[in-house]
């Protein structure tokens, strides 16, 4: 049966609705449409496929779209009820029902302060004093009023946390660098691996470093077990126990655990269950970020954050960022089967977004059990995966223009770097931003069999040798791309590229029917890994585990 609006009540069941089989209909016309068609036909490509918000540029135009796929997402996403969920989501409905949760990253950043009701009660007064807080202490420890133990300025924060509790701060440390201090150094262990916190700690002075807890549960076996240790570490040096007040904060939602570990409770700094945390960057687990760029900094990209939320709340879905990345990505999962999504981003420091990218996206959709607690029938969360440009293009572009997988892309970049080197007589950004456009175009048009004759044929003289070649040097093109510019990196532009994103991966979650905000495969990594953690303690051999496990565990417990 075609569903229709009127009878349609599972969502499950979109890929039944006269929308989807519209869609259907429309790829087996599309699947073999070249772009570079696309483009010769209408000069006004772009003009019709770009969203220009604030400084940032929305490029769509080279995407496996015509104006005809756009008219049709659309009403699958009116379909799917976006528009509700959307509203749902802002008015702090618990959608997260597996943990009985809602999911309000968006409080976190709500500059208008208009009340956000959560069980009958505004959250906005918790996160203002929560703001406070943050910006109570980061003011302290960069004017240097916070003092070590020994009396010495604080010039090392060591972040202690994983996942939601790391990828965050560390991504916005390191694109924002050029806003930090210059006299406090951010760290980031995640790791259980004593490699990660042997490092840092060799570079941290017990005197002067401040450790940022920051585990939401504080159960995390990860986190817990590198805070013990960096709470070994520094008693051994600082020799008294009281000292641990002046080095060592929290970020979590389990004073009980918090006080017990030996934090003093003024340097408790809370976050709620409604804070997802990947969704996290924005509240008190950004404590390492405003110390680092400062309060009015963590604020700007809390306003970019902002932004980009009235953005998605308020432009119709045509001129809607979040909302036609979202419509693209499921035009190429669910009807072209590319399962892959690159992100590029062309500025060095924003090395770590394609990570944090990948744990937003990968954690929030990768799912196959759909709201109705059915398993969804149709493709979710795509692959996400990336590199800083122009690295990857040494590296993995080849198969982007060549290979059998079409991998969809984000290229990233602002238009002005937030680093010179002395005039530049080199042109340096120059070059950065001729191959970010040239690998977007090469790979919309591709290169032809004629042109490559062309190019070959004052080369090879020989006929047969060149035939045999040119099939190696051609490209086929038509691998689609999303371009978004911005003028510069700065904590607002930042805070609206996340924001956004985050509103692409929700509102893909809405079309598949999938609760975006639950993350039971990583809840399954922290169980599994407690059976096995006796087994080798016990040093013996072990019979508990199917042949393969158990012989890992014995080759570790004879090897060792
Ligand atoms: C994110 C996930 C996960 C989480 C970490 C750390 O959405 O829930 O990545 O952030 O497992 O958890 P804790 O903050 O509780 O240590």
């Amino acid at each position: 049966m075609v569903l229709t609006k009127k009878n349609y009540s599972y969502m499950t069941e979109i890929t039944k609705t006269v929308e989807w089989c519209a869609l259907k209909d429309h790829f087996e016309k599309m699947k073999s449409t070249h772009m570079r068609d696309l483009f010769s036909d209408d000069s006004k490509r772009f003009e019709k496929n770009h969203i220009l918000f604030d400084d940032l540029l929305f490029d769509f135009s080279k995407n496996r779209i015509t104006e005809e796929t756009k008219k049709l997402l659309i009403s699958l996403a009116k379909t799917a009820d976006i528009e509700n969920w959307r509203k749902r989501l802002f008015s702090g409905d618990k959608i997260n029902f597996t943990e009985n949760r809602s999911a309000l990253h968006i409080a976190l950043r709500n500059r208008s302060n208009d009340p956000i009701m959560v069980d009958g009660k505004d959250v906005m007064p918790l996160v203002n004093a929560e703001l406070s807080k943050i910006k109570k202490l980061s003011k302290d420890v960069r004017s240097g009023s916070w003092k070590g133990y020994s009396g010495e300025k604080i010039t090392s924060i060591v972040n202690i946390g994983i996942g939601g509790s790391d990828l965050g701060p560390s991504m916005v440390c390191e694109a924002l660098k050029p806003f930090g201090s210059k006299e406090i150094t951010p760290h980031f262990v995640s790791n259980v691996d004593a490699a990660d916190l042997s490092q840092v700690l060799d570079v941290c002075d017990p005197e002067t470093t401040l450790f940022i807890i920051a585990s939401k549960t504080f159960t995390t076996q990860e986190t817990m077990t590198n805070a013990f240790s960096a709470r070994d570490w520094f008693i051994n040096k600082a020799k008294k126990n009281e000292f641990i007040k002046k080095h060592f904060v929290a970020i979590s939602s389990n004073s009980d655990a918090v006080i017990e570990f030996g934090i003093h409770p003024e340097n408790i700094f809370v976050l709620w269950d409604w804070v997802g945390g990947r969704y996290s960057l924005w509240s008190s687990i950004g404590l390492s970020i405003a110390i680092f760029i400062g309060m009015k900094n963590f604020e700007e990209l809390l306003e970019g954050g902002h932004e980009a939320d009235n953005h998605f709340i308020a432009e119709p879905m045509e001129k809607n960022i979040p909302i036609m990345m979202a419509l693209i990505g499921v035009w190429y999962i669910n009807f072209f089967d590319f399962s892959s999504y690159a992100i590029l981003p062309y500025d060095q420091c924003l090395t770590k977004l394609p990570a944090y990218l990948q744990q937003a996206d990968m954690e929030s959709n990768g799912k196959f059990i759909g709201r109705d607690n059915k398993r969804v029938c149709l493709k979710t969360g795509p692959i996400l995966w990336g590199e800083a440009g122009t690295n990857g293009q040494h590296a993995f572009y080849q198969l982007l223009h060549q290979g059998t997988e079409i991998v969809p892309c984000d290229f990233v970049m602002p238009v002005n770097s937030n680093y010179s080197l002395e005039d530049d007589k080199n042109k340096h950004h120059q070059i950065l931003q001729a191959n970010f456009i040239a690998q977007t175009q090469s790979l919309m048009t591709g290169k032809s069999v004629i042109d490559v004759q062309n190019e070959m044929r004052d080369v090879i003289k020989n006929d047969q040798t060149l035939r045999r070649l040119v099939s190696h040097r051609m490209f086929e093109g038509n691998r689609p791309s999303n371009s978004i510019l911005f003028k510069s990196l700065t904590p607002r532009s930042l805070g609206r590229l996340v924001a956004l994103y985050e509103h692409k991966i929700f509102t893909q979650g809405i079309i598949w029917n999938i609760n975006s905000f639950d993350q039971w495969g990583v809840e399954y990594g922290k169980q599994i890994a407690k059976l096995v953690l006796p087994e080798l303690e016990s040093k013996k051999d072990t019979k508990a585990f199917d042949s393969s496990t158990n012989n890992l565990i014995n080759y570790i417990n004879n090897t060792a």
